[in-house]
């Protein structure tokens, strides 16, 4: 075999890889990929948290890892972006006379098929939590129903009326018990609203003619804020009271002063 018939093989894939992450300007995007994802995993993990409204419920905790895991997921793929935006940037051309168009390129193999198969893994493990907290939280509400309290939610533009059939109160501010399920059947008079009792972690629909469910257990004590989450008139910006979750012997405190009845 004479030496020059080796000349013309083509690289495989494997030495196109190598190739390419030898290039300087590979390089420095991927130095700078790798520190803005180190950046998001960190501010996912540890501030986004501190950001977001407190963690009342249940729901509220699911809603919070829900989040955290797929900041996590978008870190990467914000790194790539932001690494060759960042290069692209510091190596910006400067002067009059613009730079001379680089060779054409058609495609390159290996990273199509590197991104299509780390994009897919990425979408698919984002489905299958979002589908599995979604089945978690059902089967935490068919399991609630039997001793949760009931709370019937009102919607009219644009105050929420709160009723407690099984304890013969009403009231504009929700109070809640701490530790107990609580099922929110939620409806409206007038147009459709949408009962968001913040710091609880839920979010539901009001609609006339329509009872929709809802449920949470809240976990810690304290004031939050219930606020309407559907543009329902011209004061919808104001249709928004306040909410307590409160010990058991406070709450029962409150229903008596409301005229109610303890359970
Ligand atoms: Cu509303």
């Amino acid at each position: 075999m004479s030496e020059h018939e080796n000349v013309d093989l083509k690289p495989t894939p494997g030495e196109r890889l190598t190739k390419f992450f030898k290039r300087s300007d590979v390089i420095q995007s991927t130095i700078f990929g790798v520190i803005v994802t180190m950046i998001f995993v960190i501010l996912g993990g540890k501030f986004y948290t501190k950001w977001m409204p407190t963690v009342m419920s249940t729901d509220m905790k699911a809603i919070e890892r829900l989040m955290v895991v797929f900041t996590w997921i978008a870190a990467p793929v914000c790194g790539v972006v932001l690494g060759v935006a960042l290069y692209t940037f510091l190596n910006r051309h400067s002067g009059d006379t613009p730079p001379p168009d680089g060779p054409a390129t058609r495609t390159n193999g290996p990273v199509v098929l590197g991104w299509s198969v780390v994009t897919s893994v990425l979408a698919l493990v984002a489905v299958i939590y979002g589908i599995t907290e979604l089945n978690s939280a059902s089967i935490a509400t068919a399991k609630n129903v039997e001793n949760s309290m009931v709370v019937n939610v009102v919607g009219n533009q644009w105050v929420w009326s709160f009723e407690y059939p099984e304890l013969g109160v009403q009231s504009h501010e929700l109070m809640l018990p701490i530790n107990r399920p609580v099922a929110f059947h939620v409806t409206s008079v007038d147009v459709n609203h949408s009962f968001w009792p913040v710091q609880l972690g839920v979010k539901v629909d009001a609609n006339k003619l329509a009872e929709t469910l809802a449920d949470t257990t809240p976990t810690k004590l304290g004031e939050f804020d219930v606020k309407c989450a559907e543009l329902c008139g011209l004061y919808h910006a104001y249709m928004e009271t306040t909410g307590e979750v409160m010990t058991k012997a406070d709450f029962d405190n409150w229903v008596i002063a409301q005229g109610g009845h303890t359970a």
